[in-house]
């Protein structure tokens, strides 16, 4: 069995990669919590209450509270005002009092060389733990990260995606730090929304997950079709946890060198990729496998199955 740690800043779509990770019969060793889509103390409840409604006991590491450095802005507007659309999720579970970053680094000495990490939010846990030792990434087996762009088409800036720019500091951590990184860019999950039809297909399945999707994800879908002028809404989360579940998922996919622009300026955020491998100043060796394209069915038998 394989064993992950999910790094969430508890919205919908954490949640939903939560609930796929269970479906497949992964062991969720811990959810850890970092700053990023809504209230911090909202994103714990969250995260306890998707454990309970997927059946499964894993504990709860609250971590940082913000970024290394910067200043950043929570997005309720795109979430609702406590992340999951029409729920506001309340649970009796409690969080356990060990800190995200601690548990990261206990987890990779435990399950040395087998743990995978799911780093599906701002990246300040990742960067924390690695900081606090930095031979962690010798012992992780792989980092599944969503965040940043493939062609700096962004969410929260023209040029950034959220999770980067939210604390680019620990992205550019993260990326430097010699972890084996699979990235799941914005801009390639937007090719892969779920359109009118098929989301009238979830809505007529009517089981209790199905249910619980429709509910979480229908202010989502309308944030995704008036503001960010989508035909549905993007599965950023979860088609990188799909991806780390199922590579036969994968179409399109590069070695690459990447950074991320650190600057408090307009780029703040912003994904670099050495599209060219080139040896210039600011590039190394290829340190990520960027996701290009992926198989839109396998995603939505998938998201089917979960959801039965
Ligand atoms: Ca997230």
């Amino acid at each position: 069995m394989r064993s992950f740690i999910i790094d969430c800043d508890t919205a919908e779509d954490d949640v939903a990669s939560i609930f796929l990770l269970a479906k497949n019969n992964m062991k969720i060793v811990g959810v850890t919590v970092v700053e990023g889509n809504i209230d911090f103390d909202q994103e714990i409840i969250n995260a306890l209450w998707a454990l309970e409604k997927a059946n499964v006991d894993a504990p709860v590491f609250p971590g940082s509270r913000r970024p290394i450095v910067k200043d950043f802005t929570t997005v309720e507007e795109v979430h609702g005002k406590y992340g999951l659309g029409e729920i506001h999720a309340t649970t009796s579970r409690k969080p356990s009092p060990k800190h995200a970053a601690q548990a990261i680094i206990d987890a990779s000495k435990e399950l040395e060389g087998k743990l995978e990490i799911l780093a599906i939010s701002p990246l300040t846990n990742l960067a924390m733990a690695y900081l606090l030792d930095p031979s962690l990434p010798k012992r992780v087996k792989k980092v599944w990260v969503m965040g940043g762009t493939a062609f700096a088409h962004g969410n929260i800036t023209p040029v950034a995606e959220y999770n980067f720019w939210v604390d680019p500091d620990a992205a550019r951590i993260v990326f430097k730090a010699g972890f084996n990184i699979t990235m799941v860019p914005w801009d390639v999950v937007t090719e892969y929304t779920i359109n009118d039809q098929e989301w009238n297909e979830i809505l007529n399945m009517k089981t209790p997950l199905s249910e619980i999707y429709v509910k979480m994800f229908s202010h989502y879908r309308k944030y995704d079709k008036d503001v960010q002028k989508l035909d549905g809404h993007p599965h950023p989360d979860l088609i990188t946890t799909a991806v780390a579940i199922n590579q036969d998922i994968v179409e399109k996919s590069k070695h690459e060198f990447v950074i991320i622009d650190n600057s408090d300026s307009l780029t703040r955020g912003m994904t670099l990729i050495d599209h060219l491998d080139s040896d210039k100043p600011w590039s190394s060796s290829p340190n990520t496998e960027i996701i290009y394209r992926i198989k839109k069915n396998i995603l939505l038998e998938m998201i089917k199955k979960m959801l039965s």
